[in-house]
């Protein structure tokens, strides 16, 4: 096959389904991942998108995912919520926790969502979206593998560590923006290893500490950060948030835990939910304008928003479906159970 590959939504829908069943996870878990991996592919982000289904049965297939695992929610404080994955992929600990984490931050102002034991290769948008959609002002951050090297060095001691933040808007999409503190995601250099593409020199090291063009010397050596000492202590803060504050690996330790298998990162994920009515009860509407204010500014001038390139991408993919590379429909037909 040497063309790209039109699909609906519903088909790449059946399609990650049927991957995952095949590979061996729960109903419950193949809906929740399949359902983070339409929303990629859906929004224009190739790098969390069906690519995700090698990653995910490379994952099951190595042993280091649960693909039965039972999330279990409790409630260790009363605005605090964890959900213990039990090894599974982090999708359905979200979803099993993401009410009782709305009702606290609705009650207490501020509440905080804890995922420990998780296995973790989904973006981060999907859940602050679905957060401000609910009129919540979140913010979510997880570790990964050590694939990074704090600026200044050229040994990986972080992982590529997303932060994604999100805020309602009366009557618009949220505000979302969800990025990794390296200077791009790991996901993005395996997809320009894939198609053969050098990438830019400043996106990693090689083995023996050297800037390079190459993807695969860089998966196989050092990442770096985003804006150098900055991105760096942001990496540091993820590491620390979803981490020790929450009991769960560091990206050093989920490797090592990893040993050598080649699988997601292992560990945990920290979600804080704000509810503007808080601080502001009754003012809110009038402050939430205040921020449109300074929207409109940032679009006046010709500047777009976080997340408009994946609104729009959206309302295409709905209206025409998506178009999947053929080396990767190929790679994905052939992990259809026969
Ligand atoms: P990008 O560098 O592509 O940046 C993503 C964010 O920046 C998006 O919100 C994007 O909006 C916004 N953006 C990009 N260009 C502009 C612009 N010109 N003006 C305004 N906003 C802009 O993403 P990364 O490669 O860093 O990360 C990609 C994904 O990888 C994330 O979703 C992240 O969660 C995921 N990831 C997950 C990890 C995990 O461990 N689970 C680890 C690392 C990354 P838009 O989408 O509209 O372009
Ligand atoms: O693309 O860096 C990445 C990544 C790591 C885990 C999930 N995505």
């Amino acid at each position: 096959m040497s063309e790209d590959v039109r699909m609906t939504l519903d088909a790449v829908r059946t399609l990650a389904r049927t991957v995952l069943l095949g590979s061996g996870l729960s109903q419950a878990h193949a809906e929740a991942v399949a359902e983070t991996m339409v929303a990629g592919e859906r929004d224009g982000c190739a790098s969390h998108g069906i690519y995700r289904l090698l990653v995910a049965a490379n994952s099951i297939a190595k042993g280091v995912v649960a693909v039965d695992a039972d999330p279990v929610v409790s409630e260790p404080a009363p605005a605090l919520v964890r959900v213990d994955g039990g090894g599974g992929f982090a999708q359905l600990a979200f979803e099993r926790g993401r009410v009782r984490l709305e009702e606290k931050a609705h009650g207490y102002g501020i509440a905080a969502l804890a995922l420990t034991n998780v296995v973790h290769f989904a973006a981060l948008w999907p859940e602050v979206e679905a957060l401000a959609e609910r009129g919540l002002v979140a913010l979510a951050v997880t570790p990964s593998h050590a694939w990074v090297a704090p600026a200044g060095g050229t040994v990986p001691v972080f992982g590529t560590n997303p932060i994604a933040f999100g805020w309602p808007r009366p009557g618009d999409h949220p505000f979302v923006f969800d990025f990794a503190t390296s200077a791009v995601a790991r996901g993005e250099i395996e997809l320009h290893r894939r198609a053969g593409r050098p990438v830019p020199d400043d996106w990693g090291y090689d083995a023996d500490g050297k800037p390079t063009t190459d993807a695969a010397a860089v998966l196989n050596g050092a990442m770096r950060t985003f804006g150098g000492h900055k991105g760096s202590a942001l990496a540091a803060m993820v590491e620390l948030l979803a981490g020790p504050l929450i009991g769960d690996m560091t990206s050093r330790e989920s490797l090592d835990a990893d040993a050598a298998r080649g699988g997601s990162p292992i560990g945990g994920e920290l979600i804080v939910a704000i509810d503007p009515a808080g601080f502001l009860g009754d003012a809110v509407a009038d402050h939430l304008a205040r921020a449109e204010t300074m929207f409109a500014a940032i679009e006046g001038q010709g500047a777009r928003l976080p997340s408009q390139r994946r609104y729009a991408a959206r309302a295409r993919s709905l209206a025409e479906g998506v178009v999947i590379p053929p080396a990767l429909y190929r790679d994905i037909m052939a992990l259809v159970p026969g």
